[in-house]
């Protein structure tokens, strides 16, 4: 056997042929190691499609690494020497290649972050972590910005990002005159507008085989396999990409808050997934959609909420987990700890919306980030979920899902458990808000207009009733005080019904 330098390990959500570990490798001297493990697929049971789209585009992006001249050893999950886990592999491949370092870039997860720290120990081999510069902000960097501020604005960090990449400036100055356009972003959508669907991609010979493994190994987890069209090739993502910017970033902008039955994409990208395993690179993205603005393709509002998703939003959401982790994941600021009601896996209530919102969850692994935040995650505090139930579920069923970007946009944004360092104010909301925004309300069985009673839409009795739960908590806010002075004004006939309404929902559940 050939002797090894240096063992590179690519984890799956590493797929950049750029990637710090693979940059400074020598392909000639070092061996690449990728591996399907059953740890990282059912730590938390991850919904089927994005197994299988995670395995097809982590077997593409192995011919890729071969056809640049690396050697790759590629364990898929039925090889013969699959060892279940990142390190019992990684001390597998040490006993055979005898390396002198083992190189891996940054870890989206923390867990995966103390693994490396122990690997020197397990297999004897010193181990380099190198920093994972695609993303803008290191996680230095990020700890620098956030020292010695009294508030996490993002911003403020966003303005920062949007002078070191230039994206849309004017010289020192935001392109239009004003860093952030939201307030135009927030019309709701109607069913007779034209909404392209995201670019389909045929099976290859890899998908086939990986959809045929899904089927048998997980056919316990959440979520349907079929129809399966993401890319799963680095051009394929380009292109769909692409055509995203072609054809719906121009009304991304104003329907981004929108919601629609049966319409699961909108004129959303869908291409988180791809970006999050390194499939599209977030600067390059974000470049082209400034070009398509310069070109006058698409206008400024799109453009510059596009952009500040990627740059703004997504950074400082990875520098918060790493800045907070471990005992983020623990925050549990108004001690929630409800059970996650069964629906969340069976899309069975009379809940029109929370329904719509499953069922496309299970059907596509993917929902947009208002049918996250304002109806699955707005349901599950208001009606006092433990935050960490949740955030499991939406590790598991989202497909653009790993814990940096996700458990932050879960506890601190969605949850507010950890009490207002992410977001000014929970995002509590009744069903005013989500008859506002989509057209959920007309087929529900519930009525919207009422507060209270058997019929009414159970957002709004819970919404109150979170309130004055919580009152020690958010009286002092001043965007959810005022909310509360609302409710004092209520009768007392009206509050116990409010009370009884909401503990009778809640017995339901
Ligand atoms: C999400 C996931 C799944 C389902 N399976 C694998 C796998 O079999 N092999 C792998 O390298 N990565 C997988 N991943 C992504 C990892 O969980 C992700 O790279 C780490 O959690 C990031 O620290
Ligand atoms: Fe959702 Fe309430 Fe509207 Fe029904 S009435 S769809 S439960 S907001």
């Amino acid at each position: 056997m050939k002797s090894v330098r240096n063992l590179i390990v690519v984890l799956g959500d590493q797929l950049t042929p750029g990637l710090s570990s693979l940059a400074t490798g020598d392909s000639k001297l070092d061996r690449v190691l990728m591996a399907e493990v059953t740890e990282e697929a059912s730590y938390v049971r991850h919904h089927k499609k994005k197994i299988a789209f995670l395995f097809s585009a982590m077997r593409h992006f192995a011919e890729e690494l071969r056809k640049l001249g690396w050697q790759v050893d590629y364990i898929a999950l039925d090889h013969k020497d699959n060892q279940g886990s990142f390190t019992e592999q990684v001390k597998h491949a040490c006993k055979t290649y005898k390396p002198k370092r083992i190189v891996v870039s940054q870890s989206g997860e923390w867990r995966v972050a103390e693994m490396f720290k122990a690997w020197p120990k397990q297999t004897g081999v010193p181990v380099d972590v190198l920093t994972d510069d695609r993303f803008i902000c290191s996680i230095d960097e990020f700890a620098a910005w956030a020292d010695g501020r009294k508030q996490l604005r993002m911003e403020y960090f966003y303005r920062d990002m949007r002078r070191k990449t230039g994206l849309l400036m004017d010289g020192e100055h935001p392109e239009g005159g004003k860093w952030n356009y939201d307030a135009e972003n927030r019309q709701a959508a109607s069913a007779d507008l034209f909404m392209p669907k995201p670019k389909a991609y045929r099976h290859d010979a890899i998908v086939k085989d990986v959809l045929a493994l899904v089927e048998k190994r997980f056919d316990n987890h959440f979520g349907d396999l079929l129809p399966f069209w993401y890319a799963v090739k680095r051009k394929d993502a380009e292109a769909a990409f692409t055509f995203f910017v072609e054809h719906a970033l121009p009304q991304f902008g104003d329907f981004q808050d929108a919601m629609l039955t049966g319409e699961p994409f909108l004129y959303h990208s869908v291409i988180a997934q791809y970006m999050n395993c390194g499939l599209l690179d977030p600067l390059k993205i974000c470049q082209q959609v400034e070009a398509a603005y310069r070109k006058g393709t698409v206008p400024l509002n799109a453009a510059e909420g596009y952009i500040r998703q990627v740059i703004g939003w997504r950074e400082y959401i990875r520098g918060i987990y790493w800045l907070k982790m471990p005992d983020y994941a623990s925050s549990n600021y108004f001690d929630h700890q409800r059970a996650l009601p069964d629906f969340y896996w069976t899309a069975n209530t009379d809940m029109a919306c929370v329904r719509s919102a499953v069922t496309q969850t299970k059907e596509q692994a993917y929902a947009h980030h208002i049918q996250r935040l304002m109806v699955t995650g707005n349901f599950a505090m208001l009606a006092g979920i433990n935050p960490q139930y949740l955030h499991e579920w939406y590790l598991s069923v989202y497909a653009d899902a790993y814990e940096w970007v996700e458990m932050p946009n879960t506890i601190g944004m969605s949850q507010f458990a950890d009490g207002g360092l992410l977001a000014s104010k929970p995002y509590a909301a009744s069903g005013a808000y989500i008859n506002r925004m989509s057209n959920y309300c007309g087929s529900c069985r519930y009525d919207v207009k009422l507060r209270t009673g058997d019929n009414a839409c159970p957002f709004n009795a819970l919404y109150w009733d979170f309130l004055s739960r919580h009152r020690d908590k958010l009286a002092s806010n001043p965007r959810i005080g005022q909310m509360i002075r609302t409710y004092d004004k209520f009768a007392d006939a009206e509050q116990a019904r409010i009370k009884a309404s909401a503990a009778k929902f809640l017995a339901t559940l």
